[in-house]
């Protein structure tokens, strides 16, 4: 892709509106663009990290055995009067009147819709257990929409539900999430660490929250050190072995938000090992039994031939939030250092002289190269000056920086930057291929 025809407004000042690093840094760099309070369009560059970050979600769901479906954004308010929920959601709730006068709303989440299509179909425990999830834009008139797509109105959320028999199938199916999770921050380069939550209106009793530790997050959280010592979760998981000693492991030492907060137990942890931060919630699990089986109907026969309501949970991550809270992670005084795995663009190649044959002709065999090597390249073919170029590139934080200019190609040699560490070297252009195809 060339910056000369790419779509990507990037701002210099800093937009006076913005009161975090990750709020601030999407805007300059062009990534979204407020349509109103707490909405927001997702411009080009922006639009590829939310996809990444969408695409790693998805891989890890399917990989725990979990299906993917899609439901719609507006429903009817007819299930939500069956399980009770139509009048405790409040304001929060967009609530539409559609020209026959009937009452829909903007889905702030989907327990009451997947129940009813479960139960519409599911008959018998042997079809149990059954896993589902889709990616798809939530609306909540939050009071305080703040922090750009932090806490946004509408923004997009992965939720997935459970359905299993029993408590015991229930919980077999919680550990799967639990541990999926780990696995998905974990790939995005992040520190999530599970902590006991309140279950607020999903409901239920036992609930996680899987927070990054952030100065600028919007929940007070209370955690041991050890936690953030822990080995993210990398490896593979055999989803059908037992994970209850993962989940032990990871819920072993005092973690909890300010909900769940027990100070006579945190003064329990000795006090060099003890955080009392802040932090962001990035996903968040709930296990609530028959709370909208039993009003929505979703019964199976047992193998005695009983009739019992089917036990559930709920399982969301904060797609959209994501793209806010691996910036927070992962930035510096000069822009978003992108963790590679989410990278709008893997490489930024750097023509110093536009106007200079040698280094056109040499970027373009580069970017040839690199693009049918499948490297997804965003290629400053700008006729700017070196110093803007380069604050660009820093400011939009690709993981490799290859940089031609005339002296170097005259003696064959390119510049290779990685921005997460600022090392460069002077490669000839066949060696920076290699290391950034490596
Ligand atoms: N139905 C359940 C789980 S599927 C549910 O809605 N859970 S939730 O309310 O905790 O939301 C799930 C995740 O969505 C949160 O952990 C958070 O990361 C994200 N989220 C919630 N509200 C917002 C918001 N206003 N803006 C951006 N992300 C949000």
């Amino acid at each position: 892709m060339r910056l000369s025809a790419y779509f990507m407004p990037t701002l210099k000042e800093n937009p006076t509106e913005a009161q975090i690093v990750s709020h601030r840094l999407m805007l300059r760099a062009g990534m979204i663009r407020q349509a109103s309070a707490g909405i927001y369009s997702w411009l080009p560059l922006g639009f590829r990290v939310l996809k990444r970050i969408e695409q790693i979600v998805r891989e890890e769901q399917d990989r725990a055995g979990c299906q993917e479906v899609l439901m719609p954004t507006i429903q009817s308010a007819d299930l939500w009067k069956k399980s009770g929920r139509y009048d405790d959601y409040g304001k929060e709730m967009l609530r539409i009147i559609d020209r026959h006068e009937r009452e829909m709303l903007y889905g702030p989440t989907n327990e009451e819709l997947i129940t009813d299509i479960f139960a519409a179909s599911v008959r018998s425990y042997k079809e149990l257990p059954r896993m589902l999830y889709h990616i798809q834009w939530k609306f909540r008139d939050e009071v305080r929409p703040r922090f750009g797509i932090m806490r946004g109105r509408e923004f997009l959320m992965k939720d997935a539900y459970s359905f299993d028999l029993d408590f015991a199938g229930a919980k077999r199916a919680y550990n799967k999430f639990f541990v999926a999770y780990l696995r998905t921050f974990a790939r995005m380069g992040l520190q999530a660490i599970p902590m006991a939550a309140d279950s607020g209106p999903i409901g239920g009793d036992m609930s996680h929250e899987f927070i990054i530790l952030a100065e600028t997050g919007e929940s007070a959280v209370y955690c041991h050190k050890d936690y953030t010592e822990f080995d993210v979760l990398a490896r593979d998981i055999d989803y059908d072995g037992d994970l209850e000693p993962i989940v032990q492991h990871w819920t072993s030492l005092y973690a909890a938000t300010d909900d769940k907060h027990d100070p006579a137990r945190f003064e329990q942890v000795p006090a060099d090992r003890r955080i009392a931060t802040r932090g962001i919630e990035v996903g968040h699990i709930f296990y609530f039994g028959t709370k909208y089986s039993k009003p929505l109907n979703a019964v199976v026969s047992t193998p005695s031939g009983e009739q019992v309501p089917v036990h559930s949970g709920s399982y969301g991550i904060g797609v959209s939030r994501l793209v806010g809270a691996v910036i927070e992670a992962s930035h510096d005084d000069a822009g978003i250092i992108w963790p590679d795995a989410v990278a709008p663009f893997k490489v930024g190649l750097i023509n110093l002289k536009a106007g200079a044959a040698a280094c056109t002709t040499a970027c373009d065999e580069i970017d040839a190269k690199l693009r049918n090597a499948g490297v997804d390249v965003l290629y400053d073919d700008r006729d700017e000056r070196p110093g803007a170029k380069f604050a660009d590139m820093d400011l939009i934080g690709l993981p490799w920086q290859l940089i031609v200019g005339p002296r170097g190609i005259a003696a064959g040699k390119v510049e290779l930057k990685r921005r997460a560490t600022g090392e460069r070297q002077e490669l000839s252009v066949e060696a920076a291929l290699a290391k950034v195809l490596a």
